[in-house]
């Protein structure tokens, strides 16, 4: 049933596509005039990485085809344009993602193993794109995928930031942090410089104001950097389509050389030169913190000046009347980091285009849409209204006057409410309130999950949504099937294909169908030995990376994602350390074999959850080095984990960890992708956890824990004592003690900070409260692997019902609730009704 080769499937098209007319033959010798004409030299003698380039470059040609084609349509048509702004993008790999999306993939390996080469071997030659930090970036690149496959014009602004998130190493336990120096001073091989759409930035300088006849602002005696685009391709699925991700690099502006050469002062020159290459150079690697750094707001300013300008200049080749910006683009903002949009708009509106301020303000908020990913305090961007003023005078000038205005209309609706308008205020103690400037300046404000949205009205967007109620909506959040399921997991998506056909690839509602197979014996066996094979995979994997021999056959448990308090690695470590102590305490128990598998880096400013990795490394020592476990357990911390790794790990996975304290987990997205690839989640009833069961079905998913209203509760009457649960339970007080005892062969203080968050700061994250549910679930699910009959189908449920989690769907709600595209959306498809 199962073709375990992983390029040798049945083709894997949908009905109505039209994969790229290249037979085996011309592609083989089209990449062999590639790699001649590039490398000169004989291909017997090629590295991989030569290989990689050839072929790279071959798809390049293709893809360049279909955007020139693209291109002319939307001219010719005028379609309504989506541009996502974002601070980050995680796209992480695309060769693979190319070849599938052309159609190509089978094609492609073909000719190359004519040539006896194998494409699986050329993948890993391509830099791991990691220009974002986690959910937030991934779910953006997620969405240019769906974008792109639907056909509509929507577009990523972004950050070519010459160092991506730090490649993590682990030594002795510890994270180490090294650059991730991903474009080694060369050009991405998918992308394109565009020098001639560059656009000038300015900083600094001052304001003066002009009132002969009409009153007008004049910037004066400002900074001025180049933003130079570069395009990456987003290449539709099957349909010919090829959108843009645009990521502005900064270069300096070459009249600043000039005046050196004439004998100026040639130290601000070099400063200046200096503080332009750091513009982009770096990705701050921290994403749940906001970062209060002058070179920060200067990077959201540069992407929203630089995306915003160059969006309404070509808005202006095609159209006179300003008026139809609205019908013409939807700019939305992913989360506060662009939020200066909203007065950047307003500028080029009033500034640029001569508009008057009662004209530009409803087509700024009718253009806008804003999106929030957290309600985590910390995270909430607010920056010194000096520095503002300092940096961006003119801009600083308009969010001064766009909060007088919102101030003024709020006194109209709560006459006397004071506290009410000063909490609404966007700028307020000496702070711009980025939140509150996005939520002022957008048509749409959304959160990412049901819970989200609702926790978001209720708490720190409580008084805006009593106040414009009609402008909060959610959109959970959703993962592209293409690059997760089907890029991923080439044998499940074979399997899937034989057993319904291929068009769920279209629809992925119609994965629903592969429901019926849940009472057939021999498709979960099938399905089984593709779990397998994909578990062999990653066993090979961490034999190599870690020296350790995995049990192929134990259940694979993953908690992958950023190493975070509030996601709870350390309650995962406590059910362990249980686990251990069972086991040393019953030489002769028998459990059913588990291999946990972690991975996830850590913020480096961030002392816990860096020490929560090394208490991670600690404990794997400890047990895989132990022989009275009799290699029924095992722990594995996968260094650097990225995209690419995530790709490998999710398809072999049982279990999925998903057990943050409820209420503090926006949605997850990791939990969805698991989903998709069969493993069967264990986890709170946080973000879009929630979702999963609804959709899964009560049965098909491990939920234990406290809920978000009892968590919000608690936090409301100032906490809870741990102490009792430390006392009353003595595995909990065993645990808690060995982080300080000796346990470990590390000192009393290298845990010290874990026993002391237990204990004596209040447990903020609730460990004591869930463990005993936590280790009960792990029992159960523990039990329900043993009947393995009733695990696959578990698991096939989880498939089967995933396709609402599928970007596509997310996509069509954005397009016809958020930016109201005119052109026809492919709807997600709701003529299955009782499927959800
Ligand atoms: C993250 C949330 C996740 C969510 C992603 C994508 C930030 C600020 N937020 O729960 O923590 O899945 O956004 O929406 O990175």
């Amino acid at each position: 049933l199962i073709n375990s080769n992983l390029y040798n499937c049945e083709p894997l098209t949908a009905p109505g596509t039209k994969p790229e007319a290249l037979s085996v033959t011309e592609f083989r010798d089209s990449f062999v005039h590639k790699f001649a004409a590039m490398h000169g030299k004989p291909l017997s003698t090629a590295t991989d990485g030569e290989k990689f380039a050839a072929l790279a470059a071959l798809l390049r040609e293709i893809i360049s085809k279909n955007l020139i084609t693209t291109r002319q349509e939307r001219a010719r048509t005028d379609p309504k344009q989506v541009y996502y702004l974002s601070i980050e993008f995680l796209l992480g790999r695309l060769l693979a993602t190319n070849l599938v999306n052309l159609g190509l993939r089978e094609t492609c390996a073909e000719a190359l193993s004519q040539l006896g080469i194998q494409l699986d071997s050329l993948l890993p030659e391509e830099e791991d794109a990691g220009l974002g930090n986690g959910g937030l970036g991934r779910l953006a690149a997620c969405y240019l995928d769906s974008m792109a496959a639907l056909g509509l014009a929507g577009h990523g602004c972004g950050l070519r930031y010459r160092y991506g998130l730090f490649e993590q190493k682990i030594i002795n336990g510890y994270q180490h942090e090294y650059p991730d120096n991903w474009l080694q001073d060369r050009s991405y091989v998918w992308e394109y410089r565009r020098p001639d759409e560059q656009i000038a930035v300015r900083y600094g300088g001052t304001v003066r104001m002009q009132t002969n006849g009409k009153t007008r602002f004049l910037h004066e005696n400002y900074e001025q950097v180049m933003a130079v685009p570069y395009d990456v391709p987003v290449v539709g699925f099957q349909n010919k389509i090829v959108n843009t991700l645009r990521l502005w690099s900064a270069e300096i502006d070459i009249s600043h050389y000039t005046c050196c050469r004439q004998g100026a002062d040639c130290n601000s020159v070099i400063d200046y030169k200096h503080g332009v290459e750091a513009l982009t150079d770096l990705l701050y690697p921290d994403d749940t913190h906001y970062e209060g750094q002058l070179l920060r707001l200067k990077q959201q300013y540069f992407l929203v000046s630089a995306s915003l300008q160059s969006i309404v200049r070509s808005f202006r080749l095609n159209h006179d009347a300003l008026r139809l910006l609205p019908a013409k683009a939807a700019i939305h903002i992913n989360d506060t980091h662009p939020a200066l949009a909203v007065p950047e708009l307003m500028r080029i509106l009033l500034d640029d285009c001569g508009l008057g301020w009662d004209e530009a303000w409803p087509l700024t908020v009718a253009t806008i849409s804003y999106t929030n990913h957290t309600i985590l305090p910390e995270a909430l961007e607010t920056w010194p209204v000096t520095m503002v003023a300092q940096l961006l005078p003119r801009i600083h000038m308009l969010i001064q006057e766009i909060n007088e205005r919102t101030g003024r209309e709020l006194w109209h609706t709560y006459p006397g409410d004071w506290d009410r308008i000063r909490a609404m205020s966007i700028v307020a103690d000496g702070q711009v309130h980025m939140a509150h400037l996005a939520i002022a300046g957008s048509h749409s404000v959304n959160g990412v999950a049901r819970i989200h949205t609702e926790i978001l009205k209720q708490s720190v967007m409580r008084n805006f949504a009593a106040c414009t109620p009609d402008k909060f909506t959610n959109v959970t959040n959703g993962i592209t099937h293409r690059r997760w399921l089907l890029t991923a997991n080439p044998r499940l998506a074979a399997l899937i294909n034989d057993a319904i056909g291929p068009d769920w690839i279209k629809t992925p509602a119609k994965l629903a169908e592969l429901a019926a197979a849940a009472s057939d014996p021999g498709f979960l066996a099938a399905l089984a030995a593709v779990k397998l094979d994909n578990k062999r995979q990653l066993a090979r994997y961490i034999k190599a990376k870690n020296n350790l021999t995995v049990d192929i056959n134990s259940i694979f448990d993953s908690h992958i994602k950023r190493m975070h308090a509030y996601k709870r690695q350390f309650l995962n470590v406590m059910h362990i350390m249980d686990l251990y102590n069972r086991l040393r305490a019953d030489p002769a128990l028998t459990i059913a074999p588990r291999t946990f598998i972690f991975g996830g880096k850590a913020a480096p400013g961030y002392y816990k959850a860096k020490k929560t990795i090394k208490l991670i490394n600690t404990l794997a020592d400890k047990i895989n080095n132990d022989p009275a476990i009799r290699d029924q357990l095992k722990v594995v911390f996968l260094e650097n984990y990225n995209v690419s790794l995530a790709e490998l790990i999710i398809p072999a996975a049982d279990v999925s960890e998903q057990i943050s304290t409820a209420s503090r987990e926006a949605s997850g997205t990791g939990n969805m992708k698991f989903m998709m690839n069969g493993a069967v989640t264990i986890g709170t009833l946080d973000g879009a956890n929630i979702e999963i069961r609804e959709a899964a079905g009560a049965d098909n998913i491990f939920v234990f824990g406290l809920s978000a209203n009892e968590v919000l509760d608690y936090y409301q009457q100032g906490g809870y004592n741990p102490r009792e649960l430390y006392t009353s339970d003595p595995r909990l007080k065993t645990i808690t003690d060995q982080l300080v005892n000796g346990f470990f062969p590390v000192g009393p203080e290298e845990f010290r900070l874990h026993y002391d968050d237990l204990l004596h700061h209040g447990d903020e994250y609730f460990l004591l409260q869930d463990f005993a549910g936590y280790v009960d679930t792990q029992n159960r699910l523990a039990a329900a692997y043993c009947d393995q009959q009733r695990w696959q189908r578990l698991g096939l449920l989880n498939i089967a019902y995933s396709g609402w989690f599928s970007s596509d769907r997310t996509f069509a709600e954005y397009a016809t609730d958020i930016w109201q595209l005119t052109e026809p959306v492919p709807f997600w498809n709701q003529d299955q009704p009782g499927i959800y």
